[in-house]
């Protein structure tokens, strides 16, 4: 499969078994499986022909590993990043110390302000390194990371899941929980 093929198969499975899995006439159940059998025939019905093999493909070549199959291989499921209601019922998990988020510096004063919320999504996405929050700010503009307090938050009872592709999950982060990393830097 060359690689142009397979990064739009990709964004199909994002786009349906994230956000919008009724535009080809598929629903998920409520924890976000869907058949790959109903899958594939859906997808081809809608102008992508996929294969099992090829579905394969996509998910191990995936450079975020995005999907997941369930044990028997039968079902598959976008790891995180829906819109659509689905609980994915991933146990709670505790995180490292720091945990962090990147965005751009239009978003800073009503994050500092108000906190992180998941917006159009179910969760905030949060990660364990520097250089991924960095990546996911900078798909906006110039990146700038927040550095996240995950310690303080357990501490306050605040829980998060990590979804099966290593991206930590929480409800919100308040603000006090939250540092610009430069500046928790530089005042270190
Ligand atoms: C910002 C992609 C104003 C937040 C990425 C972000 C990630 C606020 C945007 C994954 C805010 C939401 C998630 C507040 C948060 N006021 N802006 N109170 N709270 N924001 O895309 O974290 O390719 O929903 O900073 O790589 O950027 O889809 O979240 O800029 O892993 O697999 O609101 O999506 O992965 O944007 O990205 P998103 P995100 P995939």
């Amino acid at each position: 499969m060359d690689k142009k093929h397979l990064i739009r198969a990709s964004k199909r499975l994002s786009r349906h078994l994230r956000h919008a899995p009724g535009d080809i006439g598929i629903t998920l159940t409520s924890d976000g499986w869907v058949d790959v059998d109903t899958l594939l025939a859906a997808l081809r019905r809608n102008g992508l022909r996929l294969t099992r093999a090829e579905l394969d493909e996509v998910v191990e070549g995936n450079d975020k590993r995005r999907f997941a199959f369930d044990d028997d291989g039968l079902r598959i499921r976008a790891s995180q990043g829906h819109s659509v209601e689905v609980d994915l019922a991933l146990p709670a998990a505790t995180p490292p110390d720091a945990l962090y988020h990147g965005t751009v510096s239009r978003f800073l004063d009503a994050i500092l302000h108000e906190g992180l919320r998941p917006m159009n999504r179910h969760a905030v996405h949060l990660s364990a390194n520097i250089e991924t929050a960095r990546t996911v700010g900078g798909r906006r503009g110039v990146p700038v990371v927040l550095l996240v307090d995950a310690r303080g938050m357990t501490a306050a009872g605040h829980e998060f899941q990590v979804s099966a592709n290593g991206v930590w999950l929480a409800t919100v982060v308040p603000p006090e929980f939250l540092r610009r990393l430069d500046e928790a830097v530089g005042s270190q």
